[in-house]
């Protein structure tokens, strides 16, 4: 009987500056969660704050993947997806998580990677995210910031002030269909945070941290793979949000102290240790 619980992680694979599975493998691993990579696209760095990166798209090879998995007769208890190197990827996403819940219940955690500060990803055109809002539209759980909520609701992104954040959760839930954790929502100078729908209880939520001084790349990866962590591990949605608001703050303390460039994420590494199970 197996009791590790597994996850399929559909992420790009990026070389230098952390973000999606250089964060997600180790975080879910240090979780106590197997975690299965699918890279969606290999690139030298990130896109943002570098230029000149490569960019191999894989979506053949995770159709291929995808394919042998379901042959082998894989069950996962959740798959996370994040960033898409192509439209067909977000199909291929939705077929494979249809496949998976034909078996049992597959948890789909759907990270809705486009944009930040108000602006798309260089990546991204308008037909990449109407796939990502697809995709979206099928996940249990949609972690999106404020220039994803935004696309996903086909508002400005003025118009989805911090302070409505609870309106804004329940407007992304589908009517309740889907839990919502809304990232980097700050209540009040100096605090950072999220705001949460949860479709179990039909409950908003709202978790505040202090803000460390400064934002880094890929703290919104942390924040997803910590809380996909909790959840497969069977933590409710408002505390699972509350442990991976604390967990980045942390980091992000961490990393503010040694005057590090933003672009190279956030510094992570040495507080696995804090996520292991024995300890929490
Ligand atoms: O952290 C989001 C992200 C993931 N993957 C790639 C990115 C970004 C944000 O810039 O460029 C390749």
């Amino acid at each position: 009987m197996r009791t590790t619980p597994r996850v399929a992680a559909i992420h790009d694979l990026s070389g230098f500056g952390r973000c999606s599975l250089t964060i997600v493998l180790p975080v879910l691993s240090a979780m106590g969660v197997q975690c299965c990579p699918l890279p969606t696209a290999f690139l030298s760095t990130h896109t943002g704050g570098f230029t000149g990166n490569t960019f191999l798209d894989l979506t053949d090879q995770v159709a291929a993947a995808m394919d042998h998995w379901l042959g082998l007769g894989l069950t996962f208890e959740a798959i996370y997806t994040g960033f898409m190197g192509s439209c067909r990827q977000t199909a291929l996403c939705r077929s494979f998580l249809a496949a998976l819940r034909e078996k049992g219940s597959t948890l789909a955690v759907v990270d809705p990677v486009m944009g930040d500060h108000g602006r798309l990803y260089r990546t991204y055109t308008p037909e990449m995210c109407r796939a990502m809002a697809a995709l979206a539209a099928e996940a249990d759980v949609i972690v999106p910031n404020r220039t994803e909520a935004a696309w996903l609701l086909e508002r400005d992104y003025d118009s989805l002030p911090d302070e409505a954040a609870g309106e804004t959760v329940r407007a992304l839930s589908l009517s309740g269909q889907r839990s919502v954790v809304l990232t980097g929502v700050s209540l009040r100078p100096g605090k950072t945070g999220a705001a949460c729908f949860d479709r179990e209880s039909g409950r908003v939520s709202l978790v505040q941290t202090d803000f460390e001084g400064r934002a880094f790349h890929g703290t919104g990866d942390l924040f997803a793979s910590v809380l996909t962590g909790a959840l497969v591990r069977g933590e409710k949605l408002e505390q699972a949000a509350a442990r991976a608001a604390e967990f980045v703050r942390l980091c992000a303390l961490r990393t503010a102290t040694q005057d590090l460039p933003p672009r190279e994420g956030i510094d992570f590494e040495p507080l696995l240790g804090l996520l292991a199970p024995e300890r929490n």
